[in-house]
């Protein structure tokens, strides 16, 4: 039986970010679908925040975690997998500082602007997810469209700068977590700066189908979202 069972939700970006990790890793692994299975009483009572990604593994103190970062990090260090998370301190806080700042600041901006048009459920306590009139929850979207580029720009001029990668020439978990989060972009035709979007073929290019299968899954439910709404 594989040691990872990971529990998933596939046209997820968070999810995508697990799903892609475990497969360009090259870890054996299993997977189960829990569209819909989040809330009920077996899940939550393995994992009361009912979040996926969430995998099951050997040796967890709670038998199992969630957070696509956490997960992707923890199998870095179990099965000392450098090339995606260098242990010399320096380089991983680098790693880290990016993969904060995409979670802690670009997804926030990237959530308000997609998840109205992807049919997701906004965060409690946001404009999106009140009673407020249609206008104020355009304008609330629009204002986090526009706040994408700066986040964008950081990440291609601080984090990259110059190089291919986050992680240099080889893609690390930062640049895991990153690409897979510009993928929801395209619900919305964000016009991707050409930096961005040479980034994302070439992190499709160095993983191989171990991006594009997990890829496949949100490429597929957004043109689905799409096909509907004309
Ligand atoms: N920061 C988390 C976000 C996880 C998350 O929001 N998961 C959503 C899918 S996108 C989920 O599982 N929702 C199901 C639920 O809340 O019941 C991560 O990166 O893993």
């Amino acid at each position: 039986m594989s040691a990872i069972k990971l529990h998933v939700i596939k046209p997820s970006v968070n999810n995508m970010t697990a799903r892609v990790f475990v497969r360009a890793a090259r870890l054996d692994f299993t997977e189960d679908d829990a569209y819909g299975k989040t809330r009920s009483p077996e899940f939550l009572a393995k994992n009361p925040a009912h979040l996926t990604p969430m995998m099951e593994g050997d040796g967890l103190p709670k038998g199992v975690m969630f957070e696509s970062c956490a997960i992707m990090q923890y199998l870095c260090n179990h099965h000392h997998l450098h090339h995606f998370y260098p242990t010399a301190p320096a380089e991983r806080a680098m790693i880290d500082s990016a993969m904060f700042y995409i979670v802690g600041t670009l997804y926030p901006y990237l959530a308000r602007a997609t998840y109205p048009a992807l049919g997701f459920p906004l965060y409690a306590g946001e404009v999106g997810a009140s009673e407020a009139e249609p206008h104020a929850k355009e304008a609330a979207q629009k204002a986090a469209v526009a706040a994408l580029a700066e986040p964008l720009d950081v990440l291609h001029k601080f984090f990259m700068s110059g190089k291919t990668f986050i992680g240099g020439d080889h893609p690390s978990i930062a640049d895991i977590r990153l690409g897979c989060s510009l993928e929801f972009l395209a619900m919305i035709d964000y016009a991707l700066p050409a930096w961005a979007s040479h980034y994302l073929k070439e992190m499709e290019t160095r993983l191989g189908a171990a991006y594009s299968e997990p890829a496949a899954d949100v490429r597929g439910y957004i043109g689905w979202v799409k096909s509907n709404k004309k």
